[in-house]
């Protein structure tokens, strides 16, 4: 039997996260130039956001085998509700899952349910693209698959802020990643998206908390490099750093700015 599984791309994100906090590169562009080029950097793993971001399941297919050719894992966020979408990706090659609103017990019950193997989950067989990038046989694929998967629920409303303490004993729950601009449109009752405002950042602590007291992993989506220092300071453990598009737009306006001397 191969053991490729254990050094092979797809089973480096729980071992990574194991051993330390994971900076992750978000991506949100239907492209695998775009994830190659992110996993090419300096970060830990590559998320492709099906959410918000324009990523379908063909975008997903091409952009994993880019990445993993980097020696990358891949995350994917998954859309709201949309639970066999994340066996599918899991099915591709991703190693991770994050599942956004995730409001109750029943939704983290759902997503723990897609994305794990019996006995923890029901998880349906048709690793096709995960099976050959482990370098596993199917027995050795099953036994290790539930180990190689990391499955955050997204922690970005009241509802969810609530049931925390719920969502973090959840089996087959790794831990909880929280979505600052959504978290402070729901502090707010509406009025204002601000993700760096201090009762998000005090909610964030709170969330960090409960994670350890429960031996699970808090992580969340950083707006930038100083918010993901903020964020490791606390004692994060999945946090990605911004996305493409903010790297594309800083970078655009300091070349233009060199440019025109200003
Ligand atoms: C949020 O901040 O609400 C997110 O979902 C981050 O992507
Ligand atoms: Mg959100």
């Amino acid at each position: 039997m191969s053991q490729m599984g254990q050094t092979a791309p797809i089973g480096r994100l729980t071992a990574a996260i194991a051993a330390g906090p994971v900076l992750s590169a978000w991506s949100s562009a239907p492209t695998p130039v775009t994830a190659g080029v992110l996993a090419r950097e300096a970060f830990d793993a590559v998320t492709l956001d099906m959410q918000h971001g324009a990523v379908d399941l063909s975008a997903v297919t091409a952009a994993i085998p880019a990445i993993h050719a980097a020696g990358k894992p891949a995350v994917v966020r998954i859309p709201v509700g949309e639970f066999q979408t994340a066996s599918r990706v899991l099915d591709l090659g991703a190693s991770g899952i994050i599942g956004p609103m995730v409001n109750n017990v029943e939704d983290a019950r759902r997503l723990a349910a897609f994305t794990r193997f019996p006995p923890v989950g029901e998880r349906s067989w048709g690793p096709f693209g995960a099976l050959p990038a482990s370098g596993l046989e199917p027995g050795a694929f099953l036994a290790s698959a539930n180990r190689m998967t990391l499955v955050l629920a997204m922690i970005e409303t009241r509802a969810a802020l609530a049931a925390l303490d719920d969502i973090l004993v959840v089996p087959g729950i790794d831990g909880v990643f929280v979505g600052p601009a959504d978290l402070s449109i729901a502090l707010s009752d509406g009025a204002n998206v601000d993700p760096l405002r201090q009762d998000v950042q005090d909610a964030v602590g709170h969330v960090v908390a409960r994670s350890r007291a429960a031996g699970k992993i808090a992580g969340a989506f950083a707006f930038s490099g100083g918010q993901a220092a903020a964020f490791l300071k606390l004692g994060l453990r999945f946090i990605a750093v911004e996305n493409e598009i903010a790297h594309l737009r800083a970078g655009a306006r300091a070349a233009l700015a060199a440019a025109r001397g200003v």
